[in-house]
């Protein structure tokens, strides 16, 4: 596959392959608040996805018996895990907030967040943290979906600068439109519904096809489209197809 031997971030060829193999391009947002709960729809869901994104710090009885669980999932299934930290302060203390406290991130996420208005200390500071032996990226949000976000054109200028100097930690870009001409970044587009348009709170949807072919995405992030449907799999199952049909159109090989 072109893009995959475009790449030179270790995270990239092993998401581009797996898209291929698994023929999804799917990113599911798990967020619920009961480490079994999650645990249980990871379950299911795992083979139908090449990410589980989670958010770690609703999770209300965290512990290391979780961490445990989702990487035995993560290598039945064969899926990455996402922690979407949204890192946004100084170097100094995001380095701790990735390696330590009681989540100790860096030790199962193989990719995070950063908020691209912090510039490029944090990545530096991040890339200290990673001790693992396993790849690991950093995804940085050039543009946000909800109603009133202040990122605009500015963060996508930021984001595809700043991803140029870290091509091999830097994975790609959280945004709602093209960041980078590189093919060999991945971009994920998170506000992604196929029978709502928000959620009452700032959260704004388009469907998957919208979110691949107008705005550029890799990969969808979905989340309550999925987890509040009344058949949850059987959705999943059309958001899979429908995505996945428009990146094999978007990335055909002539
Ligand atoms: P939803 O249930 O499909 O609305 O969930 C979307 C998820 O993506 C949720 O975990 C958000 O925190 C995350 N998200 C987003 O919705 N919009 C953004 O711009 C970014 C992340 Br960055």
């Amino acid at each position: 596959m072109e893009r995959m031997s475009r790449t030179v971030n270790p995270i990239n060829k092993v998401l581009f392959e797996m898209m291929e193999r698994k023929k999804t391009n799917l990113c599911l947002a798990v967020d619920l608040t009961k480490s079994s709960e999650i645990i249980d729809i990871v379950d299911k869901m795992g083979p139908h996805v090449v990410i589980i994104k989670i958010h770690v710090d609703i999770i209300e009885d965290f512990d290391r018996e979780f961490i445990e669980k989702m990487v035995t999932l993560k290598k039945k299934h064969d899926f990455l895990i996402f922690e979407d930290r949204k890192f946004a302060d100084i170097g100094a203390t995001v380095l701790k907030q990735y390696v330590g406290g009681i989540f100790r991130i860096q030790d199962w996420a193989d990719l995070v967040t950063l908020h691209v208005i912090t510039g490029t200390t944090t990545i530096e500071a991040l890339m200290k943290g990673w001790t693992s032996s396993e790849p690991r990226g950093v995804l940085l949000i050039a543009q946000m979906s909800h109603k009133g976000s202040l990122l605009h054109e500015d963060g996508v200028k930021m984001a595809g600068q700043i991803a140029q100097q870290y091509p091999t930690f830097v994975s790609g870009f959280i945004s709602q439109a093209k960041v980078s001409n590189d093919p060999g970044f991945i971009q994920f587009t998170p506000g992604v519904n196929i029978g709502s348009t928000g959620d009452g709170m700032g959260q704004q949807y388009v469907t998957p096809e919208e979110a691949v072919i107008k705005r550029n995405a890799d990969i969808i992030i979905v989340g309550r489209g999925v987890l509040q449907a009344e058949d949850p799999v059987k959705m999943l199952l059309e958001f899979k197809t429908r995505a996945y049909s428009c990146y094999a159109m978007k990335n055909k090989e002539n």
